[in-house]
């Protein structure tokens, strides 16, 4: 009698995962709801990443903290929802670090132009010394920075005409995000930047508001940018990453076990992350033709051009206190390379 009542349930308990999971409970977790907001689509490498952190957190935590990610910006751009996470109203984010200079302007060195080479060399400074200790920045700023993620290398799009050049960006009405490293580069190159929230990119390049935009190739795919935009010309001019971020005033309510477990699912989600996007880029550019883009690799004599060109940001930014921060970038790339 009693194995036959005992059997049907023990086989439910098992089925509900209460059984397999006696170190969890163990754990000193609360049942907690975790928003998380990021600016891109739900079908972007963005959307994808968010979705293994949350089933990493329900897995670590035994179903008591739910991430529920927010995609394209509802709760608010990048800038506004690290104002939402300093002030404690929402949980958690990941965004460029390029709007981080709001925060703590020593996130602009990564702006600068054509310092990283490859993907490698950005994953070794980023996760080294150089970029955790950047990250160590930021608690006194109200965030908790957890891991880097890969935006990636960031190339011009266009209605006015391919970019082969510097020369060529004269008059087009680019635009950039809200840093100025970025809009002291594009200007020096003679285009007219225009900084705005990435929310409202979309509709400025429809309504013919802005020429163009640089981003990443992944990044023109699932925002639909070839639908609105004729020329991309690949100049992989900056390295960009995105950072998954915390509101600090709520981090410092979780337990060490809650914390790790963020912590943990940030870092698994980071290797996912990478992986997921350069197997992307790769099919993005063959994507993009067949949508209609006329696509152009700009030459390397021209990106060096470029690069000399761009000087004036290296020196105004390093003017106003960068220096430090810049050669401690420059010291970790030589290392890495
Ligand atoms: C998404 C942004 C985006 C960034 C930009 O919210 O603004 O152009 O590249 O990824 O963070």
């Amino acid at each position: 009698m009693t194995t036959l009542l005992f059997k049907p349930v023990l086989a439910g308990l098992l089925a509900a995962g209460f059984l397999a999971a006696p170190l969890v409970q163990a754990a000193d977790i609360k049942p907690r709801l975790i928003r998380f907001g990021y600016g891109l689509a739900e079908d972007s490498n963005q959307g994808r990443a968010v979705k293994v952190f949350a089933d990493e957190v329900t897995k670590r935590s035994g179903g008591k903290l739910k991430v529920k990610g927010f995609a394209s910006a509802t709760l608010g751009n990048d800038v506004q929802m690290q104002n939402a996470l300093i002030g404690g109203a929402q949980e958690m984010m990941v965004g460029s670090t390029a709007t981080l200079v709001g925060v703590e302007k020593d996130f602009g060195v990564y702006d600068l132009p054509f310092l990283f080479s490859n993907e490698q060399e950005a994953d070794k400074v980023l996760d080294g010394a150089f970029g955790q200790s950047l990250l160590t920045r930021l608690p006194a700023k109200g965030m908790v920075g957890l891991a880097y993620w890969e935006n990636g290398f960031r190339n011009v799009t266009n209605t006015k005409r391919p970019i082969t050049r510097f020369e060529d960006f004269q008059g087009i009405k680019l635009r950039v995000m809200q840093n100025p490293v970025y809009i002291e580069m594009f200007n020096s190159f003679g285009a007219n930047a225009v900084p705005l929230a990435f929310a409202e990119l979309f509709t400025a390049l429809e309504t013919r508001a802005v020429d163009g935009q640089e981003n990443p190739v992944n990044t023109i795919q699932s925002s639909k940018f070839y639908e609105v935009q004729k020329y991309l010309s690949i100049t992989k001019h900056v390295y960009s990453p995105w950072v998954v971020t915390v509101s600090k005033k709520w981090w410092d309510g979780l337990s060490r076990d809650e914390q790790k477990i963020l912590q943990d699912a940030a870092v698994v989600s980071r290797a996912f992350e990478r992986k997921d996007t350069r197997a992307e880029a790769m099919r993005s550019v063959s994507f993009l033709t067949q949508q209609g883009m006329q696509i152009n690799k700009v030459s390397d004599a021209e990106l060096k051009r470029m690069r000399d060109k761009a000087k004036p940001a290296f020196d105004r930014f390093a003017a106003n206190g960068g220096g430090e921060v810049l050669k401690a970038l420059q010291g970790a790339l030589a290392q890495a390379r």
